[in-house]
């Protein structure tokens, strides 16, 4: 009796894990790694990284954790952000030779305030991905972060005639209208990646009722990764783990490892939701078999 019941459950549990949503779930998980952003600081927590030496090496410290992205933002060694393409060329060579094979996200939303052009030029380097925001917020506080329809018709352009693959950041349910929009009239092609960032001031909320309502809003065949801000990292990663999607952790958006205490590094951050997807049946990628699962070119820089 009890080991029939046992079997039940079990299987149960297999087929919940199989079919949830048409998912697969027992498969590969996709980790990023937001190892900079651009308005975290030192005085916050002194393990962001500013200088190329610090930016590269907290990279490797999340790929030996198992990202196999790393979206970057890169700074100036006083901590001011920049998109200056010679400064992303600097920390993404450094990068590419401690994390071998590792894709490389740069942003192109940069900070609240950069020009449209100042933003975009880390695409001058090639890279296999890189982000494309899908429309304007409020950004805390005291910033808006503006992308109107024609700026990100503009990028989507920029990243179509260098052949880089868009991960398309959305902040709320209307930025993924915009994106369904801007594909229909051809301004984005598929595979669609999307990149559900919750929790930020001015944006969605990070509940569940929040990540189902985003989540059921995409295609059916678009992939996602999911980013929750702040205290919400690790509940979005379990939300993203148990329904086939892909998770972004680091200190771009949140720098604590649990409620009050520090993280020491980035890499600490992906072991954690590894531990998590673990549990959940999800297995990490490495960075070529992320490139299989979002159908993305090889040999770019
Ligand atoms: N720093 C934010 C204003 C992106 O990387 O594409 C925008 C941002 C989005 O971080
Ligand atoms: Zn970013």
């Amino acid at each position: 009796m009890i080991a029939m019941s046992y079997f039940n459950v079990s299987i149960g549990i297999a087929f919940l894990f199989t079919v949830y949503n048409g998912v697969t779930l027992m498969e590969k998980i996709i980790l990023t790694a937001a190892i900079c952003g651009a308005e975290v600081t030192k005085e916050q927590n002194p393990n962001v990284p500013y200088t190329v030496m610090e930016i590269a090496h907290e990279a490797r410290r999340a790929f030996e954790a198992g990202a196999a992205i790393i979206h970057l933002h890169v700074r100036y060694d006083d901590g001011t952000p920049t998109q200056d393409i010679e400064r992303f060329s600097q920390c993404i060579d450094a990068i590419k030779s401690l994390c071998p094979g590792v894709i490389v996200q740069p942003s192109t939303g940069g900070a609240a305030g950069m020009k449209n052009d100042e933003r975009l030029q880390p695409l001058g380097l090639d890279p296999e991905m890189a982000t494309l925001d899908c429309g304007t917020l409020n950004f805390g506080e005291d910033d808006i972060f503006v992308n109107s329809i024609a700026t990100i018709k503009y990028f989507a352009e920029k990243m179509r005639e260098r052949n880089i693959m868009p991960e398309l950041e959305v902040f709320d349910r209307s930025m993924i209208n915009t994106a369904l929009y801007l594909y229909k009239k051809d301004f984005l092609g598929t595979p669609l990646h999307f990149n559900l960032v919750m929790g930020v001031k001015g944006g969605i909320g990070a509940s569940l009722g929040e990540f189902s309502f985003l989540k059921d809003s995409l295609p059916p065949e678009a992939s996602f990764t999911a980013t929750g801000i702040g205290r919400n990292q690790f509940n979005i990663a379990a939300m993203a783990a148990v329904t086939g999607g892909h998770i972004r952790v680091g200190f771009e958006d949140n720098i604590y490892i649990s409620p009050g205490e520090l993280a020491v590094s980035n890499g600490q951050l992906v072991e954690k939701a590894i531990r998590i997807a673990g549990e959940l049946g999800r297995i990490p990628a490495t960075p070529d078999e992320a490139r299989n699962i979002l159908k993305i070119r090889r040999g770019a820089k």
